[in-house]
């Protein structure tokens, strides 16, 4: 709200002193008056790496600019895979912000190469997304009062065990978030080292665990294809 509040002012005082829209060289980050889209550019950057035959965690995100730099709402922006397989969904329109985005799922080769264009663009946008084969397994140390590290993935029929460290003491695994039926909690509240506990899991997502003894120790498991 404040940064919207600002930007109507910053218009006000861009069109007061004449400046044209982009001629402050923001990028964007003001309001401005749209031309015709002329580029089209990462909103941020390639993903970071992900695992075959998985699709990624975030959307790929492209925005469309006109000549001055003012992002372009109403763009229709086509998505393709290229070399390396996969899927993306495809078309999607630039929002208020000159945003599409799109779902990308990666296949079984890396890289993956995905293709965003529209019309009378002369060079699409590439978007390069790395893979690797999954772990099949997770390893997570119970700390006094942390879980390391607090986020593991692996693959679907994986088992993630915590490892009490030495002297940790009162803690315990329990679910909190993710698909339903959840894995099965370690059965007493207060756990102490020497302990190890393991889940085993096929349901596809990311499951959030906490320590119920103390607020804010808690992690999550990604289990992916
Ligand atoms: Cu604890």
């Amino acid at each position: 709200m404040n940064v919207d509040r600002r930007g109507r002012w910053l218009a006000l005082g861009t069109a007061l002193v004449g400046f044209a829209c982009g001629g402050g060289g923001g990028g964007g980050t003001g309001p401005c008056t749209p031309g015709a889209a002329t580029q089209l550019v990462k909103t941020s950057g390639d993903p970071a790496p992900w695992y075959f035959n998985n699709p990624l965690p975030a959307a790929l995100s492209v925005t469309a600019r006109d000549a001055n730099n003012c992002p372009v709402p109403g763009v229709a922006v086509t998505w393709a895979p290229g070399s390396g397989g996969g899927g993306v969904t495809s078309p999607s329109t630039t929002n208020a912000s000159g945003v599409a985005t799109a779902t990308d799922s990666i296949g079984s080769s890396s890289p993956q190469m995905v293709t965003a264009t529209f019309a009378g663009l002369a060079t699409p946008v590439t978007f390069t997304v790395t893979a690797t084969a999954p772990p099949t397994s997770a390893a997570v140390t119970v700390n006094n009062n942390f879980f390391s590290p607090n986020a593991v993935v692996m693959q679907s029929g994986g088992t993630v065990t915590w490892t009490w460290s030495a002297g940790a003491v009162n803690h315990n695994v329990t679910y909190t978030s993710g698909p339903t039926p959840r894995p099965a909690n370690t059965t007493t509240t207060s756990v102490n080292a020497p302990a190890t506990f393991s889940s085993t899991i096929s349901a596809v997502g990311t499951y959030g665990y906490a320590c119920t003894n103390h607020p804010g120790m808690s992690g999550t498991v990604t289990v992916v294809h």
